[in-house]
């Protein structure tokens, strides 16, 4: 249960997101939500329970989810001991960081970057792209350019620590994904490679959105885009029926169009669980041997407030944020 008195004397003594997330990590309830609950944010992993402050501080005012999203995510990307999102973010195996968001709203509006150098909140260019734009997508170059148009500062990205950890990784040059390194370290640290965060938020209004960021697998090859800027696979919302993002290795979920498969089974009719269940299902079936190796995760929120998540292997987290619950991460359930 959320402890507000905690809560408020934890904020009060000026204690850091990390504590707060810190703190919330062991509790657990069952994955299923009450019905009805809005308004609401989920997002992936345990930084999403930092994030997710930001979202609520939107949400709580009556404000859209379209917002949440952005202020949400936009915590995770600032977060420079973070290494898999923003610009903290680790880089290819040529040492450029290159980051990768999308957004979609209620409306079926959507925006996205892919492979973007030097900027720092790929969330919110991809939200430009999408209402100043007539196009969905910007890739490299062209959402630089972009983004240095609407008053983004262009500045290089990879960190002093980013820099060590990338060199010490050249000495092998080895490129093996590593499962829930997020999850291992619980709290964002300085030795995995992957995780990022989506977000889905549904407002007071009862509206959907969401959002998603990464700076994609660590020591990628230049060029590499995963799933997580793809419209359908890292994140679809359709506000009839509920969104879906990802996490973990992006190319299964691409093949898959994982996002977009989820929303449309609970469009038949699946709870969120069931529908990121049988969305991993897919994966196994497709490829069964990979699906042993890797990590992919999938969360969902449906129309009514219901939310629900299943990964291929044990330690997927999500965190949840809703007037009940402010600081909470629960562990996904799995086909391993
Ligand atoms: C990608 N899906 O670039 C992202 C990375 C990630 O957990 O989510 N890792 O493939």
């Amino acid at each position: 249960m959320f402890n507000r008195r905690k809560f408020i004397k934890l904020s009060a003594a000026g204690a850091s997101f990390a504590a707060l997330a810190k703190s919330a990590v062991a509790k657990t309830l069952p994955i299923t939500a009450e019905a009805g609950t809005r308004p609401v944010v989920i997002s992936t992993w345990n930084f999403g329970v930092q994030a997710n402050q930001g979202a609520w501080g939107v949400l709580k005012n009556g404000g859209r989810a379209l917002d949440a999203v952005e202020a949400g995510v936009r915590i995770t990307e600032s977060d420079l001991t973070n290494h898999t999102v923003g610009p903290g973010g680790y880089p290819d195996r040529d040492g450029h960081v290159s980051l990768d968001a999308c957004i979609m709203d209620d409306l079926g509006n959507c925006g996205s970057v892919a492979g973007m150098e030097f900027i720092d909140h790929p969330i919110s260019v991809a939200r430009l792209v999408m209402e100043k734009t007539p196009h969905v997508m910007l890739v490299g170059e062209g959402a630089t350019q972009f983004a240095v148009q609407q008053g983004f500062k262009a500045h290089k990205l990879l960190t002093a620590e980013s820099e060590k950890e990338w060199k010490k990784w050249l000495k092998t040059a080895k490129y093996s994904p590593v499962m829930n390194i997020e999850n291992k370290n619980g709290m964002p640290g300085s030795e995995y490679n992957h995780d990022t965060i989506g977000m889905l938020a549904l407002d007071a209004k009862g509206n959907l959105s969401g959002a998603c960021t990464t700076s994609g697998m660590a020591w990628k090859m230049r060029g590499r885009v995963g799933d997580s800027p793809i419209i359908g696979a890292g994140l679809y919302v359709d506000n009839e029926v509920g969104g879906a993002t990802s996490t973990g290795v992006g190319e299964e979920v691409i093949r898959n169009v994982g996002s977009f498969l989820v929303v449309e089974l609970m469009r038949q009719g699946y709870t969120p669980e069931a529908a990121c269940k049988e969305a991993v299902e897919r994966i196994i079936k497709k490829k069964p041997e990979i699906a042993k190796q890797i990590q992919v995760g999938f969360l969902a929120l449906n129309k009514k407030g219901e939310y629900g998540a299943y990964a291929l292997q044990k330690g997927f987290t999500f965190a949840v944020c809703n007037n009940q619950k402010q600081d909470l991460t629960i562990p996904g359930k799995s086909a391993y």
